[in-house]
């Protein structure tokens, strides 16, 4: 049995939980238990905020978590990292109130940066050589400039709407995140094998995420031109029908390019396009 750290309410804990359970794992929510151990599989998870994650798995307490890589980085943890997740995505950005003249970096020398990553963006402005005062503060960080607290600000990035509406600027990406699974150094055997199973499950997972599956006949002349449009993962699967011109293809292609193909396919004589989801991938 091993212990997944989770985080216990906000951004990653809906979408930590559905990945489990989209590779068969059940486990309690938070709202019931600290502690909740799965039946379908040997595990258990421990709810906890996202800030102590890296360490709780570090130090042994739990085996995995699943936590922004910039909490990772940010508290240095000496943990691996087995995957990414493609869930919580974001970025970690310098800005700069609305109306200042930026002419890059060296624009910080001198001015005070607020943020909640003192270590993620310290190293950075080494890196840069830019002598900038650090401000550590917890939460609303968006809110510094505009009282006085800092010049700038360093702070999480998605849609960046927080920064419009706070009169802020993006004009240094740093740092690029998501939710990753990490896990404590130096496993034993049953260790291994658990977690080897869970990442074989979340491979096919994430794998299969924003595929689609076509199904379609086509005059069997048009077969070549097909295959140049559908480069599946081998080759599409070609199937004969009781019209001796007439054949069926199947193939995965990823959910962002489906109008487009359709309309190439249909444009060579494709009839009958059946699209459906793609539940996993097991490659
Ligand atoms: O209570 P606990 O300590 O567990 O949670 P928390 O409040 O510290 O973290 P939470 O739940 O807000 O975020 C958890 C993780 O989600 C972060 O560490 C990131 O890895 C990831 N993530 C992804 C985000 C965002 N997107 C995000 N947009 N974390 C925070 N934000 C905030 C950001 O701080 C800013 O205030 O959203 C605002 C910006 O969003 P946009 O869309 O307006 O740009
Ligand atoms: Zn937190």
């Amino acid at each position: 049995m091993i212990r997944i750290a989770i985080q216990s309410k906000g951004r990653l804990n809906e979408e930590s939980l559905s990945l489990l359970q989209s590779i068969g794992i059940e486990v309690d929510a938070p709202k019931r238990k600290l502690l909740s151990r799965s039946q379908t599989f040997p595990i258990e998870a421990l709810y906890l905020r996202d800030d102590d994650i890296p360490q709780v798995v570090s130090g042994g307490t739990a085996t995995l978590g699943i936590v922004g890589l910039n909490e990772v980085e940010e508290r240095g943890a000496d943990v691996d990292i087995l995957c990414r997740l493609g869930f919580g995505g974001c970025r970690l950005s310098l800005a700069i109130p609305k109306g200042e003249a930026y002419d890059g970096p060296s624009w910080f020398n001198g001015r005070s940066i607020a943020t909640s990553y003192p270590n993620i963006l310290g190293k950075y402005l080494k890196n840069k050589d830019i002598d900038a005062k650090i401000e550590v503060i917890t939460g609303s960080v968006e809110i510094a400039p505009a009282v006085g607290i800092a010049d700038a600000i360093f702070d999480i990035v998605s849609s960046g709407s927080t920064l419009v509406a706070n009169g802020l600027v993006e004009v240094e990406t740093v740092f690029e995140s998501e939710a990753v699974l990490i896990a404590r150094k130096d496993l034993n055997g049953e260790e291994r094998e658990i977690i080897d199973d869970l990442l074989f499950r979340i491979e096919s997972e994430t794998v299969s995420r924003g595929k689609k599956y076509l199904l379609m006949n086509l005059p069997k002349a048009s077969l070549e031109e097909a295959i140049r449009i559908l480069p599946a993962m081998r080759s599409p699967t070609v199937m004969p029908l009781a019209s001796s011109d007439w054949c069926s293809l199947h193939s995965v292609i990823d959910a962002a390019d489906l109008w487009t193909k359709v309309r190439q396919l249909k444009a060579i004589g494709a009839e009958g396009i059946l699209v459906m989801d793609v539940d996993k991938i097991i490659l």
